[in-house]
């Protein structure tokens, strides 16, 4: 393969995921060649940006994927060798905090030594001042509330193996760039979402769910926590603060947040809200639940097995550095957010709905 080297080029690893498919049309929108790692899968797992694919006979291709796993350094290092990377956006991870606590091996493999064996990547192929890190840490990161809100500065606690594991890549960032002088920056990004968010997280969770109810497709909602507080942001304006991160002159650590936090019960109530349908909220705890205050249907309720071991109650950044410095400053409210991502919901399933009618 021939790479065009008139262009900046950019290697995002989890570049099927969410921020990963936001980022990619970002930097091709910039003109960059985009390199993407993939995982392979028995299923189809590239719908996020099956709009940027190009087929790799084009001549001048600027956006290629190639197979790749976080926990496979030989991979890894062949990649990047290959490639050159001016910059390299490290998004991929097992990223569901739940799940990190039946997989904890997994995640600190995959989210953890994964960001070394980058690292350690750049360094080998002698990178080190050729070629900018991005990692994706996490406000997963502050877990048991020592300060609200929280900052750069605010100590870290984290509360789940995916947390443990993004504390050992934070660190190991921080100090490749102390060690070897490397453009490295961690991007400290609270809750993002978007109507790309993974299906299991607990806002897409809900605008699905909502939109299914809608539709007559599902009866009932069954949460865990409702009580949990997170700052919920648009993932696309996240996605280009880490763009930004890397243009600086220096490498540093940012915090991007809207310094907005919201309980998941109201995010459940604005969702139903947006497609007509208003809760009446009853009970307390795992007794707790929401009827329709038109039919009184139960529509949602507390399920004790989406509690956590241990939880992060309350989230909420504090985004002054990354306005100061980067210039960078949210622009969705999370009721905006919410509202997009139930009308995309409701939307897919009325289309899903006429092809099954045709
Ligand atoms: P997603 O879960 O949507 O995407 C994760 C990506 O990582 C996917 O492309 C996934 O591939 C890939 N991946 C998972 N495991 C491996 C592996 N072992 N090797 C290679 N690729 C792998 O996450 P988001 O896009 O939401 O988040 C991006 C990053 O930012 C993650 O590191 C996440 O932990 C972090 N983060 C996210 C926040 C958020 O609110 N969204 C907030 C703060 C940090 P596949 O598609 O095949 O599953
Ligand atoms: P989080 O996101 O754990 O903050 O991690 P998630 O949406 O999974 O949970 C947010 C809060 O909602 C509560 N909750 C539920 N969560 C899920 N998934 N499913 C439910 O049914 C449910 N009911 C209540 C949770 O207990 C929690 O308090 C996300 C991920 O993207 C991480 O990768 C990222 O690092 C952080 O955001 C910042």
């Amino acid at each position: 393969m021939t790479i065009d080297r008139s262009k900046k080029v950019a290697l995002i690893t989890g570049v099927t995921g969410q921020d990963g498919a936001y980022l990619s049309e970002i930097l091709l929108r910039k003109g960059y060649v985009v390199h993407g790692i993939k995982r392979r899968s028995s299923s189809f797992n590239t719908g996020r940006i099956e709009h940027l694919y190009q087929d790799p006979h084009v001549l001048d291709q600027r956006f290629v994927l190639h197979y790749g796993d976080m926990t496979d350094s030989t991979n890894l290092i062949r990649v990047i060798q290959q490639v050159q990377p001016d910059e390299i956006y490290n998004l991929a991870a097992q990223s569901h905090v739940q799940v990190s606590f039946e997989t904890p091996e997994y995640t600190a493999n995959a989210d953890g030594l994964g960001t070394l064996r980058i690292l350690e990547a750049i360094r080998i192929l002698g990178l080190s001042q050729k070629t900018r890190f991005y990692q994706a840490s996490t406000s997963e990161l502050y877990g048991l509330v020592q300060q609200v809100p929280q900052s750069e500065t605010t100590p870290f606690y984290p509360r789940s193996p995916y947390a443990a594991a993004k504390l050992y890549a934070y660190w190991i960032v921080v100090n490749y760039r102390e060690a070897y002088g490397m453009h490295a920056s961690n991007g400290i990004l609270f809750n993002h979402e978007s109507p790309l968010r993974g299906e299991t997280f607990v806002t897409r969770k809900i605008t699905r769910a909502v939109a299914a109810i809608r539709h007559g497709l599902q009866d009932t909602l069954y949460l865990g926590n409702l009580d949990a507080r997170r700052d919920w942001g648009h993932a696309r304006e996240y996605a280009r603060g880490m763009w930004m991160m890397l243009q600086q002159e220096t490498p540093d650590d940012y915090v991007l947040a809207t310094g907005e936090t919201t309980l998941v019960r109201d995010f459940v109530t604005a969702a139903f809200a947006e497609a007509d349908i208003a809760l009446d909220w009853s009970g307390h705890g795992v007794e707790e639940r929401a009827r329709c205050a038109r039919t009184g249907r139960v529509l949602v309720e507390v399920d004790p097995r989406y509690f956590r071991p241990t939880e992060v109650d309350l989230l909420i950044g504090d985004p002054t550095k990354a306005r100061e410095k980067l210039g960078w400053s949210h622009e969705t409210t999370w009721r905006e957010l919410c509202a997009e991502m139930v009308r995309h919901d409701l939307a897919t399933i009325a289309r899903e709905q006429r092809a099954h009618a045709e």
